[in-house]
């Protein structure tokens, strides 16, 4: 059990399974093996040329990667109504559509998804914008020290320190796997906090607010560390028995 479950238990609405039985897809969360599961990709893949339906996303544990929300729905965003805003401890606050975002320039990293709890996607490409360069155009003031993100979902919460936050492996990202971000996987924009286990990795980002601490996210207030380095964090780097 990873310790993402309990919130399930409790009633909370969460995750992939809540989703897949909207969709009338229940039946394929027994299907684990990964070699059927490859076979199912393949076949939503080739049935649906270039996944217009994102079905392959939904999918348990797809392409390697867990769908996981701590919302039971989302509301889709997309270029004309999605927008992303900058503000708190800054000289010029300001709000970005996705147009915006898309014309800045674009950094691909490609490293390894670490999910804390136990789950990896090796050499996994994200693109998008430094979000130093948000920073820099917003004019951070002297006093800040933290960056606090919101989501659109109206519940995900989490914080970087700033130097953190201002490492260029840190990205607003747009692009997932050389493809736009889809919406499970926290589209249209996500933040990517490449050294750092993937909860840091907000999906379904609206809100980037700088501060003068560390606001711990919604993780962080159960337990994890805000601090969220690969391997040297959160007392261990697989499947917590807590
Ligand atoms: N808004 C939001 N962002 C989130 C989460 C979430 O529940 N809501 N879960 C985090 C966790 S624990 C992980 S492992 C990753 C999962 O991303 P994925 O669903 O694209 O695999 O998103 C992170 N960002
Ligand atoms: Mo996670």
């Amino acid at each position: 059990m990873n310790s993402e479950q309990p919130d399930e238990q409790r009633g909370k609405p969460i995750g992939r399974r809540v989703l897949l039985g909207t969709l009338g897809l229940g039946a394929l969360g027994v299907v684990t093996a990964p070699t059927l599961q490859r076979g199912l990709e393949s076949f939503l893949a080739s049935a649906s040329d270039k996944d217009p339906t994102g079905l392959t996303d939904l999918l348990p544990n797809g392409g390697g990667f867990r769908y996981y929300s701590v919302a039971s729905s989302v509301p889709r965003k997309d270029a004309t109504t999605y927008r992303l805003t900058v503000d708190g401890l800054v000289d010029h606050p300001r709000t970005y559509t996705l147009p915006e975002l898309r014309a800045l320039p674009q950094t691909r990293l490609v490293r390894d998804v670490q999910c804390v709890t136990g789950w990896r996607v090796p050499d996994t490409p994200f693109e998008g914008v430094r979000l130093s360069r948000l920073l820099d155009a917003a004019g951070v003031r002297r006093e800040a020290g933290a960056v606090r993100f919101t989501c659109f979902d109206g519940t995900y919460t989490e914080s970087l320190t700033l130097d953190q936050a201002r490492r260029a492996d840190v990205l607003v990202a747009l692009r997932m796997q050389d493809k736009d971000l889809g919406h499970a996987h926290g589209g249209p924009v996500r933040l990517y906090v490449a050294p750092m286990y993937f909860y840091k990795s907000a999906k379904w980002l609206s809100g980037i607010t700088v501060t003068k601490k560390v606001k711990p996210g919604y993780w962080e207030e159960r337990g994890y560390d805000v601090d969220a380095w690969v391997g040297r964090s959160n007392g261990r780097d697989d499947e917590p028995t807590t």
